[in-house]
């Protein structure tokens, strides 16, 4: 097979790389001579992680892979890692990876309360250490023009809320961010409203592909990812995605959410990536792959078009942007 090296991908940054494509390559014999049974959705067939999120080395170890892996190129930790927004620490791209080494996350607990009937405040180990961690290969892109591939780290969001047991009048998830203005120093702007909120609908946030993320490159979450725990929606805009969650709140009523409190005709509650769209000042109908020189077409729903269009069947989604 061969393994391709994207040209952005310094010296420094290759261990990292190389390590976690021979480690999912030896997974992905594995699984072949084990039979198929491993390479279908793993949920549930594989015993929970168990261990501490994040593990005590920092290192994930083998995980399966997901069923949903995109096989494009990777990109780099470094650009990950180092270009990130999360306007807590500052709205510059580079504000995170210097600042967020501040912000303690352990303990961490996450209240999950609302319309539902077993509501609890859990440590992340009690969240997510009872679903089986996969590697998850995903599309990420950003309203503003760029997009990345990120091997995540994660358990679907919906084995997580199941036991918390969401009733019938639970037609949203809303999710709340940490509020920590002494270590987020962009907290003290008012350029969004603190603590940033996020929601989806219900159906969205159960939906195989919704994850919750503790990891990437096989490695803990750094701080500026979303430290100890965020959730990631592929098919949706980055700002979906809420990092360093700290409550989740089942809801009839849709949520407010902060990007659409602060600018309303820009950012929509349901937020799918949709070239036909434009969300001003971008346009939407292409995409900057972040280590690329060229620019490229963006795919409805970033690509997972097969997987959640039927979501919005017989919804107009010029109105419901
Ligand atoms: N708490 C919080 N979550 C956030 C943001 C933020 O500012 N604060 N920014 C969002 C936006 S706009 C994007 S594009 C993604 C970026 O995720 P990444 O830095 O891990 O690539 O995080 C989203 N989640
Ligand atoms: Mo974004």
């Amino acid at each position: 097979m061969l393994i391709k090296k994207p040209s952005d991908i310094p010296p420094s940054e290759i261990t990292d790389y190389e390590t976690f494509r021979r480690r999912r390559e030896l997974m992905r014999r594995g699984a072949v001579m084990l039979g198929a049974g491993l390479i279908g959705s793993t949920t549930g067939t594989l015993p929970a992680w168990g261990a501490s999120i994040p593990p005590d080395d920092g290192t994930f170890g083998d995980l399966p892979d997901s069923r949903f892996n995109t096989d494009e190129d990777l990109t780099s930790r470094k650009a990950i890692t180092g270009y990130n927004n999360y306007y807590e620490f500052g709205t510059s791209k580079s504000d995170p990876a210097r600042y967020a080494d501040q912000m303690p996350t352990s303990p961490w607990h996450v209240k999950v309360h609302g319309e539902c009937d077993k509501p609890a405040t859990v440590s992340v180990d009690d969240l997510v250490g009872n679903v089986a961690l996969e590697d998850r290969i995903y599309r990420h892109r950003c309203v503003e023009a760029w997009s990345m591939v990120i091997p995540w780290v994660g358990v679907p969001l919906g084995a997580v809320l199941k036991r918390f047991k969401p009733n019938s009048r639970a037609k949203y998830v809303a999710f709340t961010t940490l509020y920590d203005p002494q270590h987020m120093p962009g907290q003290h702007s008012t350029v969004l409203d603190w603590p940033y909120h996020e929601g989806l609908r219900i159906d969205e946030a159960m939906h195989p592909l919704t994850l919750l993320g503790v990891g990437l490159y096989g490695k803990a979450l750094p701080n500026q990812n979303g430290a100890p725990v965020r959730v990631v929606v592929p098919w949706k805009y980055g700002y979906k995605s809420p990092k360093s969650i700290v409550e989740i709140r089942f809801t009839e009523k849709q949520p407010v959410t902060a990007w659409h409190k602060a600018f309303p005709d820009r950012y929509g509650f349901y937020s799918n990536v949709n070239p036909d769209v434009d969300t001003v000042p971008w346009s939407q109908s292409y995409e900057r792959r972040i280590g690329d020189l060229f620019k490229r077409k963006t795919e409805m729903f970033n690509g997972y078009g097969d997987q959640v269009a039927h979501l919005y069947s017989g919804m107009d989604l010029s109105k419901h942007y």
